[in-house]
């Protein structure tokens, strides 16, 4: 499970994982906030935007504390130093090398020699992790030698001295080319510098409450946009105008309401605006997204039959005709003299505003 022998690589990253949970919760929160205040801009729709908003404070509330309260364990944990294979057992052994023994402690039976040996020997014990010999050359006087073992855990150090076949053993031994009363033995507990942990969970940390920002900075432009982008379209914005339902056609173009936006299965009114009294045009919709196939049906008024189509003509005039809506989707249409120069296209959406329809009962009715 988590604490095995190479419980330093894995403690460090589940710790890691854990503790970015808490900026990503609050990025939700951030999230969460700015939508429900996205909501109550738009619609003023408390009835959405409360709950929301609510769900907003609860998960930030909650992200908060439990950064605060892990942040606070992850420090006692520190403090308390060993627990869970953070600290580490070191034997530090130096001595002197004897001025005129420098050359014969690096031949092969020399006693420098003979520590780097016992890594292979010391390998096989429980808990051993590494061997260092450091030899400082003098050239006049003794040369300062430094062994380092390192242990996992306590037992490993512990078992390694009672075995007795230790480097003190070997060293003795060596009495010529050890400086005589030289030998220095310090065991020490190396509690994990917890520094690094900290500075990977503060870069974390960071890392992940930016994206959070980033990502909901992203979603909420991207939610304004859409609403905008309907709002130019039809008018489906309440503040604005009510929803067009004009088609103006000038100099051969339709240059207002080439987009119109109405729900679906309701009986409504267009206007077309003819202010070219040359060439005749019209408006005719069709029953799918191109401007090509059969023509929408459904015109009750304002059409020579059920297809939904003006009558081709010239003068300046304005033609009304009332259909009912299809079902939600883009229909193209166009005038049937200039029908790749004039196009628009009827967005069907469900909850959308009746086109000319007063703006406050649009709104009100989703
Ligand atoms: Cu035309």
């Amino acid at each position: 499970m988590d604490h095995s022998d190479n419980g330093h690589a894995t403690h460090g990253d589940s710790s890691q994982a854990d503790s970015t949970l808490w900026p990503v919760a609050a990025g939700i929160g951030a999230l969460l906030l700015g939508a429900a205040l996205l909501f109550y801009t738009r619609d003023q729709d408390a009835a959405f935007a409360a709950p929301l908003l609510g769900a907003a404070i609860v998960v930030a509330l909650f992200a908060m504390v439990g950064w605060v309260w892990d942040d606070r364990r992850t420090k006692q944990r520190a403090a308390s130093g060993a627990a869970l294979g953070e600290a580490r057992y070191t034997q530090v052994v130096t001595f002197a090398i004897a001025e005129d023994q420098y050359e014969a402690s690096r031949a092969a039976d020399g006693i420098v020699s003979q520590l780097e040996d016992t890594n292979n020997q010391l390998r096989g014990l429980k808990g051993f992790q590494d061997l260092r010999v450091i030899v400082s050359a003098s050239g006049t006087g003794p040369s300062q030698a430094l062994v380092e073992t390192t242990w996992a855990d306590r037992e490993g150090l512990a078992t390694y001295e009672e075995t007795r076949a230790t480097l003190l053993d070997l060293l003795a031994k060596s009495e010529q080319q050890v400086v005589p009363g030289s030998v220095q033995v310090f065991d020490m507990e190396v509690v994990r510098d917890t520094k690094e942990v900290a500075v990977r969970f503060g870069t974390a940390a960071i890392v992940s409450t930016f994206g959070a920002v980033i990502l909901g900075g992203f979603m909420i432009g991207a939610g304004v946009g859409l609403f905008s982008d309907g709002g130019s379209g039809g008018g489906g914005v309440p503040t604005a105008a009510p929803p067009s339902d004009t088609i103006v056609a000038k100099n051969t173009k339709f240059t207002t309401g080439t987009t119109i936006v109405a729900p679906p299965n309701t009986a409504i009114t267009l206007k077309f605006d003819d202010r070219d009294e040359t060439p005749p045009h019209n408006v005719q919709i069709f029953a799918g997204g191109q401007t090509s196939g059969p023509l929408l049906k459904g015109c009750t008024a304002g059409c020579a039959s059920d297809d939904v189509t003006t009558e081709l003509k010239g003068g300046i005039r304005i033609d009304t005709f009332t259909f009912t809506t299809p079902a939600a989707g883009e229909y193209a249409f166009n005038c049937l003299a200039h029908p790749t120069q004039m196009i628009g296209k009827l967005v069907i959406q469900e909850g959308a505003p009746v086109p000319g329809a007063a703006a406050p009962a649009a709104a009100a009715a989703p």
